[in-house]
C-alpha cells in the first residue's frame, strides 16, 4: 500500500492538494484538500450591497464575469428588479459571459489540460516554416522548457505532427484568448475584474460600432473553436479512449442553467435560459432544480460543526482551522443530501437531456465520430467534449443576440435598495453551477455567501462520509506507476478546478507569502 501526494496539483488555477492511498496500483481512498481559505462572505458583511458585485469578482482572475454576473442576479432579486432588466441589458450581461466562458475552455484545453496529453519534445523534429513553432524549437533547444516541463510525463499517443500541430495551436489560443478578452471589453469596460455589470442592467450602451466589433471578433473565436479547438479535442479523445471509461465520478450531475432569453420571470429557476437549469443522473434523464435542496457541509472542513447543513441563504462562514477530521477549506456542497458534479459536462447534459435540437446534433455528432455512446460522457474524456461543445454552443449564440441589441434604447433601470430584503443569483459559470444569496438589513449585507463550481466538485466528504466528486472520480483509477502518476492528474485536470474560487489566499496576520520581481 503506497501513499500519493501532489501538492500542488499545477496547471489548474489556485492551490490543490491531493492525497491518493494506492494498493495493487489501484486508487482505494483519495481526498481533496483545499489549502486556502476565501473567506470573502466574511469581508462583505455590513457592507453596501452594491458592493457584492465588485468585490465577489476578486474571489477570481479567471472567472471574475461570473460572479460579477450572480452578484448582479443577486442584488436584482434583492432589490426586487430581477424582472424590469430591459432587454439590451440582459442580452449585453450574456455577451459579456459569453465571450468570457467561450475563451476560458480554450484556456483550459490549450494552456491548462493539452501537455497531458501532447508530447512537446515532437516540436524538436519540427522542420516546416511556422514562425512561432521555429521559436518554441528555439526554446526547447535551449532548454527553456516552462510552462510545458516539468510535469508528470504520460503515454503520449499523438504522431509527431499532431503534437507539433497542437503545440502551434497552443501559441495561436494565447492569441485568440486576447481576442475573447477583447470581446468582454467591448461591453464590460475592462478585464480580467469588469465595471460594467450593474444591478439594475450594464453601464454600457449598445451602438452599431460596438455591435459591429463584438461580431468581428466573436467570429475568430468562432473559426477557432470550429477548425482547431473541436478537431484537436477529437483527435485527443480518438488516441485516448480509455479516458471515456477512467474518472466516472458521481453520475449525478447539476445545473443551474445560464443566459437568459427572456428576463420576465422574477424567479431564475424558471428562466427560458440557453443552458438549461436541472440535475441528470446515470440514466441521463432530467429533472428539475429545487434550489431549497441545497446544503453545505462542514464536518471534514475547517469550519465549526455549528454551521453544517445549512442552506446556503442561512450559512455562516465560522473558521477553525485544525479541527479533527478536517481536511479542507472547502465545504462540501450537496443536493437533496446527494453528491453532485457541475461544470461543462454538467450544462451540456443537462441541456441535451432535456431535448435542446441544435445541443442533441452537436453532442450525437461528436459521440458518433468517436464510435461511443451517452454514457462515455461521464468520463475524462466527456468532460473535455462537452467543455469544446459548450465553448460552441455559447459561441454559436453571440452573434444572433448582438444583433437583437437595439441602439438609443436603454439598458439600465433605476432602483432602491430595501432597507430588508434577501436575494439569490444563478448562473452558470465556466466550471459550473454558481449561486451567490444575500441578506440585506437596515440597507447592508447582513449576510453573504457564494456557493461556487469548485467547491461542489473539489469539496470533501460530507457528514455522512460520502465523498466529493474529483474524489470520486479518482477513486477506483488504476495507476500504471506511482512516481509517475498521470492518471490523476489527467483526472483531476478535466475537472478544470480552481481553487482561487472554492477557497482565497489570506494569512492572519498580513505575512508575505513570496516576493516576485517581473523583469
Ligand atoms: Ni476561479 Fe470560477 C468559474 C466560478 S469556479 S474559476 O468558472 O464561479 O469553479
Ligand atoms: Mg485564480
Amino acid at each position: 500500500m503506497g501513499k500519493i501526494v501532489i501538492d500542488p496539483v499545477t496547471r489548474i488555477e489556485g492551490h490543490l492538494k491531493v492525497e491518493c492511498i494506492v494498493e495493487n496500483g489501484e486508487v482505494k481512498e483519495a481526498r481533496t484538500v483545499g489549502n486556502l481559505f476565501r473567506g470573502f462572505e466574511i469581508i462583505l458583511r455590513g457592507r453596501d450591497p452594491r458592493d457584492a458585485q465588485v468585490i465577489t469578482q476578486r474571489i477570481c482572475g479567471v472567472c471574475p464575469q461570473s460572479h460579477g454576473i450572480a452578484a448582479t442576479l443577486n442584488l436584482d432579486s434583492a432589490f426586487g428588479i430581477a424582472d424590469k432588466i430591459p432587454d439590451n441589458g440582459r442580452i449585453i450581461r450574456n455577451l459579456i459571459q459569453g465571450a468570457h466562458i467561450a475563451q476560458d475552455h480554450i484556456l483550459h484545453f490549450y494552456h491548462l489540460t493539452a501537455l497531458d496529453y501532447v508530447n512537446v519534445a515532437d516540436v524538436a523534429r519540427y522542420e516546416g516554416n511556422d514562425s512561432q513553432l521555429n521559436s518554441v524549437k528555439d526554446f526547447i533547444a535551449r532548454g527553456e522548457l516552462g510552462p510545458f516541463l516539468p510535469r508528470y510525463e504520460g503515454d503520449y499517443r499523438l504522431s509527431p505532427e499532431v503534437n507539433q500541430q497542437a503545440v502551434a495551436h497552443y501559441v495561436k489560443a494565447l492569441e485568440i484568448r486576447r481576442v475573447g478578452h477583447e470581446a468582454v471589453a467591448i461591453f464590460s469596460g475592462k478585464i480580467p475584474h469588469s465595471v460594467g455589470v450593474v444591478p439594475g442592467g450594464v453601464t454600457s450602451v449598445p451602438t452599431v460600432d460596438n455591435i459591429m466589433a463584438y461580431i468581428w471578433k466573436i467570429k475568430i473565436l468562432q473559426d477557432f473553436i470550429d477548425d482547431v479547438y473541436i478537431p484537436d479535442v477529437l483527435a485527443v479523445a480518438g488516441a485516448y479512449l480509455d479516458y471515456a471509461e477512467i474518472g466516472v465520478g458521481c453520475k449525478n450531475l447539476l445545473a443551474y442553467g445560464s443566459f437568459d432569453l427572456d428576463g420576465s420571470s422574477p424567479d431564475y429557476t424558471k428562466r427560458e435560459r440557453l443552458f438549461k437549469q436541472g440535475t441528470v443522473g446515470a440514466d441521463l434523464k432530467p429533472g428539475e432544480v429545487d434550489t431549497n435542496k441545497i446544503t453545505e457541509y462542514v464536518r471534514h472542513s475547517w469550519y465549526e460543526d455549528s454551521t453544517s447543513g445549512k442552506h446556503p441563504s442561512q450559512g455562516e462562514t465560522k473558521p477553525q482551522y485544525g479541527k479533527k477530521d478536517a481536511y479542507s477549506w472547502t465545504k462540501a456542497p450537496r443536493y437533496d443530501g446527494k453528491v453532485y458534479e457541475v461544470g461543462p459536462l454538467a450544462r451540456v447534459a443537462v441541456t441535451y437531456a432535456k431535448g435542446d435540437p441544435v445541443m442533441k446534433e452537436m453532442v450525437n455528432g461528436a459521440l458518433s465520430k468517436l464510435k461511443a455512446s451517452p454514457s462515455a460522457l461521464f468520463s475524462v474524456l466527456g468532460r473535455h467534449l462537452a467543455r469544446a461543445l459548450s465553448a460552441k454552443f455559447i459561441a454559436d449564440s453571440l452573434e444572433g443576440w448582438a444583433l437583437q441589441l437595439k441602439p438609443g434604447e436603454p439598458a439600465y433601470v433605476e432602483y432602491e435598495i430595501p432597507d430588508e430584503a434577501t436575494g439569490m443569483g444563478l448562473t452558470d459559470a465556466a466550471r459550473g453551477a454558481l449561486g451567490h444569496w444575500i441578506e440585506i438589513k437596515d440597507k447592508k449585507i447582513a449576510n453573504y455567501q457564494c456557493v461556487v463550481p469548485t467547491t461542489w466538485n473539489v469539496g470533501p466528504m460530507d457528514d455522512k462520509g460520502q465523498h466529493g466528486p474529483i474524489e470520486q472520480a479518482l477513486i477506483g483509477t488504476k495507476v500504471k506507476d506511482e512516481k509517475n502518476p498521470f492518471e490523476i492528474v489527467r483526472i483531476i485536470r478535466s475537472f478544470d478546478p480552481c481553487l482561487a474560487c472554492s477557497i482565497h489566499v489570506v494569512t492572519p496576520k498580513g505575512r508575505d507569502l513570496g516576493q516576485f520581481r517581473v523583469v
